[in-house]
């Protein structure tokens, strides 16, 4: 750390001014410059990347004003920070967010038109880091985001892929994966850090020895090292403070083997490095079986190790004891891909510092938490005892110690063998492995679900031992979503009536928007949110023929299906009720039927065969109907390639109705059903995850309500249950079934769609059978209220004035109180 007085004094004499409400000449004078002199372009050569990274580079400055800010107000107050490690980051295009949240949104328009420059058609450059898979990576941008908003101190640490995940395309109507190279053009928001640096060992073997005190000292001879340098991108809140995301690239310590190179073996030289580099090289696609996947292993201890480092770094800095460390720091798990850091701290405390074993762990577990964020066996991670041996022999040694200590606990306490080996954190039976989750748990001073129904059935199915056992350990947090870029800045239409009926209030206060209570019937102010509704779907139209070619009438009910492609969340179900329409209108009997756009997006993780298969379903559907004459007038079906952050803040705003028809017991919480919600779209929906808290809030009539409950769904599968008794009671089902193996939605070929036949009838997991006639009679019931459009309005506004509790801003209040106990700071 150097001094410099000289420096100091200016800093503090000077203090940074804000970056907010900056005028033209102030916008129109930093962009140039950022043109010219940051870039190097003169205007005849600049093209619009230049034109988008000069106007970043000028916005990256004032975002960064916010953040030094921040960081001398925190270190005034001394302040508890929080560090929220996730594997995932969805962060979205940050221009358009920044310039709402420094307030010059209307400015920077202005001062690029002066230059004959198009704001929208600059933003329309951003390439999206798409380094998430989805509902997880999001909700963890949408907490940066609230964090930065509220003046919790904080950084988000993460890894830096170099290939986010895939684009899609489609071939054929299948999914075809193609590379995403978001830093193809360079990034202008991050900044690199080489001094921020940090060695990560991996493989090897220890050595136990006693030290002249008789105290037992554990020593780890690595077989490779890495090295983690941070590349930070600021992230500002709203009007507000800025913080920092800090992802983690992965390169070789030396980068050139000199021994090979003089020998001639050129590419020896350089394989080390690559193979090293390897680590950040791709976010893997989830879904998948991944407890096989040494690289995802290394990519986790590698980000974890990082972290821990520069937050202990951050720590000793301030020239703080270790022993006090928790008092200091909260770090909060995004679910089991860190929970590794439990063995991490461990280490760090024990071998490094020489801590006493019972101190580090009174530390450890009062710095972390957890969250879980899924039920779903498939997706809770082991790791193989072998594996996590070769790659951290000392971090499995260390589980090994927690474990017996915490199993002894439980035998004085009388647990029951068959308890105790439910609670181990080895699984014996077949290859033993480690239960991440239950490392996270024992290692936490607190666990939370991220909905109300998804903290309950932890607490009786996943982690029900433990609940019994530290029942005041659980708890939960309901997610929330960034309401200022899903609303403000996705829906400007819709932002802008509000704000003009009731203030800005709603932007940092979501509940203020009860205050459009008295317009839900006032039929003026219907037919205004009723057009913006109509701009917004000619606008999402527009796109779609673009990237489709198939063109939709924006009058007609726009019906959206977009999240991952998995089974649980019965994107087939959907397919099922509009083949049932077909079905209908071919027969001569859908005159009720009101006329409906299907919109589909999501992506399908590349190995998940019946994931693939439903997305060619769909596409297959689309063909049939789209070019049918009889029917094309009545519904039309589209699936929209390439589901992201940036498409996503043009759908929402889009939607009439909002699908969330995941078996109950199975969708944690979802946060897309609250984008929808809060842009006035009507939900129809199982009672899964947040849709019942939506439904609460914005009232049972607002929500179309179908299927079992969990626990009708658990009787059912514990009766045994028959899904071809089903097809064959129900005349209608029998009849669309039997068309997915006519050979008519596949040039003939019976066998295409005969995986998703079978796997209905034989099995259905997802219980899709037994729900199909409750879904198509609420189905029916949302045609009918579509035909009655002041209803429709009315209902709509409902949603969105009701949306209060799901702001992310809320579950990071709920974050600080119950879990974190941090102040927040506030900068404006
Ligand atoms: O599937 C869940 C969603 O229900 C939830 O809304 C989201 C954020 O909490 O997390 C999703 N999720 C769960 N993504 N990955 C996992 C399992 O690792």
């Amino acid at each position: 750390k150097t001094q410099n007085k000289n420096i100091e004094d200016y800093f503090t004499s000077s203090k940074p001014g804000s970056g907010l409400d900056l005028s033209k000449e102030e916008i129109k004078k930093s962009f140039l410059e950022k043109l010219f002199y940051g870039l190097g372009r003169i205007p005849t050569v600049a093209t619009d990347n230049d034109y988008y990274s000069a106007l970043a580079l000028a916005v990256r400055d004032w975002v960064f004003r916010q953040y030094v800010r921040s960081l001398e107000e925190y270190a005034e107050q001394d302040s508890r920070g929080v560090a929220y490690l996730s594997a995932e980051y969805l962060p979205g295009p940050h221009l358009g967010n920044n310039l709402l949240n420094l307030s010059i949104t209307k400015t920077t328009r202005e001062a690029l038109a002066d230059l004959d420059l198009d704001l929208d058609k600059i933003l329309e450059q951003e390439v999206e880091p798409g380094l998430g898979n989805g509902g997880l990576g999001r909700l963890a941008s949408c907490y940066l985001d609230s964090m930065a908003t509220l003046g919790v101190p904080s950084i988000g640490y993460g890894i830096r892929y170099e290939f986010g995940i895939f684009n899609q395309t489609l071939k054929d109507g299948w999914q075809a994966e193609v590379t995403d190279k978001w830093l193809h053009y360079g990034n202008p928001w991050e900044v690199v850090r080489p001094e921020i640096a940090f060695e990560v060992k991996f493989g090897g073997y220890t050595e136990h020895k006693y030290d002249s005190n008789n105290k037992l000292q554990v020593n780890w001879i690595p077989d490779s090292e890495i090295r983690g340098t941070a590349y930070d991108t600021p992230i500002l809140g709203y009007r507000s403070n800025g913080i920092i995301m800090r992802l983690w690239s992965a390169e070789a310590i030396e980068s050139f083997d000199f021994a090979a190179y003089n020998m001639g073996d050129y590419y020896r030289a350089v394989e080390k490095k690559m193979r090293s580099e390897n680590i950040t090289k791709v976010l893997y696609p989830n879904d998948e079986n991944l407890s096989g996947k040494e690289l995802r292993l290394k990519q986790q201890y590698f980000f974890v190790s990082c972290s821990l480092q520069d937050i202990i770094r951050l720590h000793l800095l301030q020239g703080r004891e270790l022993e006090n460390f928790h008092e200091k720091f909260n770090i909060q798990l995004n679910d089991t891909h860190p929970s590794i850091a439990v063995a991490e701290l461990m280490r760090i405390l024990v071998d490094i510092h020489q801590m006493e074993w019972d101190e580090a762990w009174h530390v450890t577990r009062h710095t972390f938490a957890y969250t879980n964020h899924t039920l779903l066996p498939e997706a809770l991670e082991k790791w193989s005892v072998n594996l996590l041996g070769r790659l951290l022999p000392r971090h499995l040694e260390i589980i090994y110690e927690i474990n017996s200590r915490f199993l002894n606990e439980l035998r004085k306490q009388n647990f029951s063998t068959e308890q105790i080996s439910r609670m181990s954190l080895i699984d014996d039976r077949g290859e033993p492995s480690i239960r991440m989750a239950h490392l996270a748990t024992v290692g936490s001073h607190k666990v939370n679900g991220v909905s109300a129904l998804h903290s309950r059935l932890l607490k009786s199915m996943v982690l029900q031992d433990f609940a019994e056992l530290w029942p005041e350990k659980f708890t939960n947090v309901t997610n929330g979503v960034a309401h200022r870029r899903f609303l403000a800045l996705s829906n400007p239409g819709l932002a802008d009536l509000i704000t003009r009926k009731i203030g800005k209030e709603w932007l940092t206060d979501l509940s203020a928007l009860r205050n459009l209570e008295k317009f839900a019937d006032d039929k003026s102010f219907q037919e205004e949110w009723r057009n913006i509704k109509f701009k917004n779907k000619e606008r999402l139209t527009a796109l779609i023929e673009e990237r489709t070619g198939v063109k939709l009438d924006p009058s007609m009910l726009f019906d959206i299906h977009v999240k991952r492609i998995h089974e649980y969340k019965r994107q087939h179900l959907k397919v099922l009720h509009i083949l049932s329409l077909y079905l209908r209108l071919k027969n001569g009997k859908g005159k009720d039927i009101s006329p409906t756009s299907f919109i589909f997006g999501g992506k399908a993780a590349p190995g998940y065969f019946m994931a693939k298969r439903i997305i060619k379903l769909i596409t297959a559907v689309a063909d049939l109907i789209n070019n049918d004459p009889e029917v094309n007038k009545k519904l039309k079906v589209v699936f929209l390639p390439n589901f992201s952050v940036k498409l996503a803040q043009q759908v929402y705003p889009a939607a009439d109705l909002s699908e969330q028809i995941s078996m109950a017991g199975k969708e944690a919480s979802g946060t897309g059903n609250m984008k929808f919600s809060l842009n006035g779209a009507l939900t129809i929906g199982t009672l899964d995850g947040a849709n019942v808290e939506i439904r609460e809030e914005v009232g049972e009539k607002n929500f179309f309500l179908f299927g079992l409950t969990t626990e009708e769904v658990q009787e059912t599968k514990k009766a045994g249950y028959h899904p071809y008794r089903i097809y064959e009671q129900n005349n209608d089902l029998r009849e669309v079934m039997d068309f997915l193996i006519s050979g008519k939605l596949s040039k003939g070929d019976k066998e295409l769609f005969r995986p998703i036949y079978d796997n209905l009838l034989q099995q259905d997991p997802y219980l899709l059978l037994k729900d199909y006639q409750s879904y198509i009679e609420a189905m029916d019931e949302v045609h009918k209220t579509w035909k009655d459009q002041n209803e429709w309005a009315k209902r709509s506004i409902l949603n969105v004035i009701n949306m209060g509790k799901f702001s992310s801003d809320r579950s990071i209040s709920d974050y600080c109180e119950d879990i974190w106990k941090v102040e927040t700071v506030k900068v404006v």
